[in-house]
């Protein structure tokens, strides 16, 4: 499909916002992604006309919000291809999708000296948890080494997997490098030795067709902030032969089938994992915002983003102050910068006085930025309704500033 830049940034109103007087650059798509109008509308509408709790009630609300709901459940089985709709788990996000499925994995599979394979470009949110389940149960934590491209090293990954691996939990995209991971490949070899794989999507799923059948792979999860829906939702999603065997992350209502003071019966899939009222509006602003992708377009997304990032990339080359942490051959939307004898946390205060919106820090990689010997980086991710002259304006603010500190 054609699209026309100007057309899809009047789709976000927010884009037209000055900043210190100064039209506002946003650059911290990795961080979060801005909203177009129907997902705001969409929220509006639903707390203006159809605010009602769900599953509960028989009134006429109750059964709008319950059916939105669950149709929400329904478009995202069909962007991400699962095969059923109940594999479809609502959380708060990323975060709370790796907590819940952790503690659960833990608790179903893992032993004392098992092993859990992630990688050194995770996100904490793939870290923490694992090593809180680790004290738990007795397993132990194996790391996946990268290269100073910011590539995993696919030999050492396969010297790492062995009869004690019992999962396989990586990141798709990384965060901090852009790194774009051959996870078709890694979950074809943990699966020849019947290892389940869970990917963390939360920064692919806005960039990249995933089709997680194709991919097979047995978990996924994302947030709906990053893929233009609101904060406060995200999904897991599970192969059901793996979810019906799993625990329970949480107790409470709408999980459970019967309690008496002896015993509780839990709920079926998906309810088994969505303890509590849910995040309705949230759920079916994802819902929303999965069908404005899906109408702009994962092709057109790839392409316009692909553009900007190359643009970017050959900008930053021109400069010699400046090293680019992540120079994978593969990569998606983001770009971290080491600017030479410049802290991170300088640069993006000057550039936010020019209306440039970057995010400067670890970015929750702290192994990432050891590995690469800095304390933090200067990350500019895309959208694809960032504009070439927002990548201009971009560097015109680091020259200023490099200028600055020379
Ligand atoms: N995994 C990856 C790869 C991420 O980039 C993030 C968030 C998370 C997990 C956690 O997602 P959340 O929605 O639960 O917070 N990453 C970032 C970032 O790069 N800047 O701010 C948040």
């Amino acid at each position: 499909m054609i699209n026309d830049i100007n057309k899809i940034r009047q789709d976000f109103p927010i884009l037209a916002e000055q900043v210190y007087g100064k039209p506002l650059v946003y650059l911290d798509n990795a961080a979060t992604t801005q909203k177009p109008q129907i997902v705001i509308d969409t929220l509006r509408d639903y707390y203006l006309h159809e605010n009602s709790n769900i599953h509960r009630g028989v009134h006429r609300l109750s059964q709008i919000a319950t059916d939105k709901y669950e149709a929400a459940r329904e478009t995202v089985r069909e962007f991400i291809n699962a095969k059923f709709t109940d594999e479809i788990i609502f959380t708060a996000g990323t975060t709370a999708s790796m907590n819940a499925f952790a503690y659960s994995f833990a608790k179903a599979y893992l032993k004392p000296g098992d092993e859990i394979l992630i990688s050194h470009m995770e996100h904490h949110s793939n870290i923490v948890p694992w090593q809180i389940a680790c004290k738990d149960c007795g397993a132990v934590l194996k790391v996946i080494p990268i290269d100073d491209n910011g590539e995993l090293m696919l030999d050492e990954f396969e010297k790492l997997i062995s009869p004690r691996t019992k999962i396989v939990s990586l990141v798709h995209v990384s965060n901090s490098l852009g790194t774009v991971n051959p996870i078709q490949h890694i979950i074809a070899k943990a699966h020849k030795q019947n290892i389940p794989v869970m990917i963390d999507a939360a920064q692919s799923i806005q960039h990249l067709p995933i089709d997680v059948q194709k991919l097979d792979c047995d978990f996924l999860v994302f947030s709906g902030h990053k893929i233009y829906g609101p904060t406060g939702i995200g999904i897991l999603y599970g192969k059901k032969k793996f979810l019906d065997e799993m625990p329970p992350y949480q107790g409470g209502g709408d999980m459970i089938l019967s309690v008496t003071f002896e015993e509780t019966k839990f709920n079926v899939l998906p309810y088994k994992f969505e303890a509590g009222t849910a995040n309705i509006a949230g759920a079916i602003g994802l819902g929303e915002a999965i069908k404005y992708v899906k109408n702009i377009g994962l092709d057109f997304i790839a392409t316009a983003e692909g553009e900007l990032l190359d643009y970017a990339t050959s900008l930053a080359n021109e400069i010699p102050e400046i090293r680019i942490i992540g120079t994978a051959k593969e990569k998606s939307s983001v770009l971290s910068l080491d600017v030479k004898g410049i802290h991170p946390h300088d640069i993006g205060s000057i550039l936010d006085r020019d209306g440039v919106a970057v995010r400067t820090g670890h970015h929750c990689t702290e192994p990432i930025m050891r590995r690469f010997n800095i304390p933090a980086t200067t990350r500019a991710s895309f959208s694809f309704y960032n504009t070439k002259a927002e990548v201009d304006a971009l560097f015109a603010s680091l020259q200023k500033v490099i200028k600055l500190f020379a």
